[in-house]
């Protein structure tokens, strides 16, 4: 089963937001352009039965809108996460505190680092991507904290992307859309996978919400495979936030 959420946080980006950290070779967000996608992204979420806590910019720190990053939240507990990247480490308190009326808290200590983009939770089971952001004792960390409540997890490495999440959704119950390089990965074994199509890698950020699918907007070839889901799409432009290296799964926690 996947979890039906009812409310999620996001942030308002701040105008600083073109000094955080990117690899991306897409220009300079547009920081009007940006409030105008947050803010659909924001009506999206509502849409699909979501009740979002905006939070305001966190001054300096101009990564700190991709609140998924710090912190993962299940049913039974938010595990507040210790960012990969040092300069988003301050971003960890504001949100442990926008999650203290939700969730009992947990955090993962260093050396162990984690980013939630690198987590994917599918049912009882989460995904648990090794990456530049992401060290095994992070990650063993959040798969010990989640497994006293039941949870399976395996670690992935993660060889493209900057995250786990920026290659592999779910978008069913038992079926994961990923870009091709994580196509034939063993530790997908076992769930349906529809693979992304050639040259729309950026598509395999799409979020499943309440039987929705969020996806980014201009990928064609992959939204016609998504069709065969028969579940609602909406499309959303967050080019401004590509151009920073995120995108839809990181702009909100959903729980
Ligand atoms: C970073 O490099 O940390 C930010 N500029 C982008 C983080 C995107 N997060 C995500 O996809 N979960």
């Amino acid at each position: 089963m996947l979890m039906n959420f009812t409310h999620a946080i996001a942030r308002r980006p701040g105008e600083d937001m073109a000094a955080g950290i990117t690899t991306s070779t897409l220009g300079t967000p547009d920081y009007h352009r940006a409030l105008d996608q947050f803010d659909a992204y924001v009506a999206a979420l509502n849409d699909c039965g979501i009740t979002v806590t905006v939070l305001d910019p966190l001054t300096g720190h101009p990564d700190a809108h991709f609140v998924e990053d710090a912190a993962v939240v299940t049913p039974d507990i938010a595990v507040i996460t210790n960012p990969g990247a040092a300069p988003r480490r301050g971003e960890v308190l504001s949100i442990a505190e926008a999650l203290q009326p939700f969730r009992k808290t947990v955090r993962v200590q260093p050396p162990g680092t984690i980013d939630g983009g690198d987590v994917l939770m599918v049912g009882r089971h989460f995904f648990i991507g090794l990456s530049d952001r992401t060290n095994e004792k992070g990650a063993r960390q959040l798969g010990d904290a989640v497994a006293e409540f039941g949870y399976t997890w395996t670690p992935v490495p993660v060889a493209a992307g900057l995250h786990f999440k920026s290659s592999v959704n779910a978008v069913g119950h038992d079926t994961l859309l990923t870009t091709p390089t994580f196509a034939d990965h063993p530790a997908l074994e076992g769930f349906h996978r529809i693979v992304i199509s050639p040259g729309e890698d950026y598509a395999g950020n799409t979020l499943l919400v309440n039987g929705h699918l969020i996806m980014p907007a201009g990928f064609p070839h992959t939204r016609k495979k998504l069709q065969a889901l028969a579940k609602p799409i909406i499309e959303l432009d967050v080019s401004e936030f590509r151009k920073m290296d995120g995108g839809l799964t990181c702009l909100s926690l959903r729980f």
